[in-house]
């Protein structure tokens, strides 16, 4: 006598229906904790001290930058203003143009020497004219002191 070929209760067929989304879903939890191992952005950034400052000549010989100083942020990648101390006349100015990270430009002086940039990414923030000779330290808000520069006026 041939095998009956029954359809499979319904039980049976909810069982197998809910064990498949079980294992789809265990594989997709697996993913999601694979992809965060290589991806952490939510601890905090550390400086790749393997990295040399990368001087971007590009960025030097950009046209559209029409201050006497140019202060690269975050250049390779890491917290770091390049040149550190940058030296101009008084009546210049300076331009922080972001090569990477996320960065701000906030003056130390007393009263501050400018208005803080926002906290950016990408683009410059340029302070036209200073008219007082001095040293003018700054920091970054995203790093504190620990990413530090200086706009000297001579
Ligand atoms: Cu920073």
């Amino acid at each position: 006598m041939p095998a009956v070929c029954k359809r499979p209760g319904r039980r049976v067929r909810a069982r197998f229906v809910a064990s498949l989304a079980l294992a789809w879903m265990a594989v997709a939890w697996m993913a999601v904790a694979v992809a965060g191992c290589g991806d952490d952005t939510t601890g905090p950034v550390k400086a790749d001290l393997a990295v040399p400052p990368v001087i971007d000549m590009a960025v030097l010989n950009d046209q559209s930058i029409t201050t006497a100083g140019v202060v690269m942020v975050g250049a390779g990648g890491g917290n770091t203003f390049a040149p550190s101390t940058v030296t101009i006349q008084v009546g210049q100015g300076v331009t922080w143009v972001w090569i990477a990270g996320f960065h701000s430009v906030v003056s130390d002086s007393s009263p501050q020497a400018w208005t803080d940039s926002a906290g950016q990414a990408s683009g410059q923030f340029v302070v036209p004219s200073f008219p007082t000779a001095g040293s003018y330290p700054y920091h970054c808000g995203v790093h504190g002191m620990m990413m530090t520069g200086t706009v000297v006026v001579q």
